[in-house]
């Protein structure tokens, strides 16, 4: 009994040595996405687009001479109050020099304070809201914002589909979603096009009738909406049932850039149109290997927030072996030198911490439930 106790005893004494030097050869980063909750399909696609990226640094032989890149990733779903408690464990518990996310721009503006003041390096790879990076000189971003991208979707259903009048939507309870309708209102007063009404609802909302139906009385030729894609997707089915005819056509922001549209709304979203810097058929051959990886390794399709996700964890890789050190300040330093080629294109930052080219956005459409690039 006493022998084995102690031989009990020194084998819990030598496993945990053996895990404190283990500790020492990793290099935690964090990350805050929403895996539960109406918004899970934006978090889920960038955890996969994460892992696959540190899969492939890892066998690559790691960070900083041989150091395992490690993932601590934390459920905030979609929550501002979880996603900042999620900052406080990743800082304090777990020590990370840097954490990807959070998924949302409504849960970064509660993030971005905590982990500034902090000092730890915070990159978005999907936040788009305008002030994401205004928060502070350790918040970044890999995402375009909104007002680089809706200005160009905006633009293409004017000069290819004749839009001139527009009913506009947004949910009025999301940071995203009242950016991201700012942006579009810019826009489409810059193109001069009429506004024939400003409608809002909440992010929780399933019930769209009376704006829809006071839409239907307008004639308008379009119908922008700003909002994550359960929302969306409810506005487009209470539309079609509500005898909005498919000629009139929805335009979308990043909200609608999860093909989660295309599974809730089906034909519905058909005519959608919504601008992306990236589409699963680019031909550039990172692009091709990242998308055959990627249906290997998931059995289905990567999405633009999979790709950015991707993107980041090897910027976010190749910063910290530039750094020299698991540090955030000096990674943070090596961030603003960082320049990367992958599957979004050439990436640098900008002095601001925001993605340096605006260029290659494009502008999907959606038929049969899945995204198309217009042609
Ligand atoms: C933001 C967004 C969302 C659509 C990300 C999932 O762009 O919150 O800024």
């Amino acid at each position: 009994m006493t022998r084995s106790l102690l031989a009990a005893g020194a084998f819990a004494i030598a496993t945990v040595t053996a895990t404190a030097a283990f500790a020492q050869q990793e290099v935690p980063i964090g990350a805050i996405e929403i895996l539960s909750g109406p918004s899970a399909s934006y978090g889920i696609a960038i955890k996969a687009g994460l892992e696959m990226a540190l899969d492939e640094i890892n066998s690559a032989g790691g960070v900083l001479g041989g150091k395992k890149l490690t993932l601590v990733i934390e459920d905030s779903a979609g929550n501002k109050d979880q996603a900042v408690n999620a900052a406080r464990k990743l800082v304090g518990r777990d020590k990370v020099p840097v954490i990807i996310g959070p998924t949302l721009s409504n849960e970064m503006f509660a993030v971005g304070p905590v982990t500034n003041q902090r000092k730890v390096v915070t990159v978005g790879t999907s936040t788009t809201a305008k002030g994401i990076t205004e928060m502070g000189p350790y918040i970044f971003r890999t995402s375009l914002p909104e007002a680089d991208v809706v200005p160009v979707t905006l633009k293409t259903a004017k000069d290819k589909f004749g839009v001139k009048t527009i009913a506009m939507m947004y949910a009025n309870d999301d940071a995203f979603s009242k950016s991201g309708f700012d942006s579009m209102k810019a826009a489409a007063e810059a193109l001069g096009l009429n506004i024939a009404t400003i409608e809002t609802f909440g992010s929780k909302d399933t019930d769209f009738s009376a704006q829809l139906t006071k839409i239907k009385g307008l004639n308008v030729d379009a119908i922008t909406v700003s909002a994550l894609v359960e929302p969306i997707s409810g506005v487009l089915l209470q539309a079609r049932q509500l005898g909005i005819p498919a000629s009139v056509r929805f335009i979308g922001g990043n909200g609608a850039n999860s093909p989660k549209l295309g599974e809730i709304a089906g034909e519905a979203a058909d005519g959608l149109l919504v601008g992306s810097p990236w589409f699963v058929d680019k031909k550039d051959a990172a692009n091709v290997k990242f998308v055959s990886d990627f249906r290997k390794k998931y059995g289905k399709d990567p999405d633009q927030f999979a790709a950015q996700a991707y993107d980041t964890m090897h910027i976010v890789a190749k910063a910290v072996d530039a750094a020299g050190a698991s540090d955030s300040d000096a990674i943070r330093e090596a961030l603003l030198k960082t320049r990367h080629s992958g599957v979004m294109g050439p990436f640098s930052f900008t002095p601001g911490r925001d993605p340096a080219s605006a260029e290659g956005v494009v502008v999907l459409t959606m038929k049969g439930g899945k995204f198309q690039i217009l042609e």
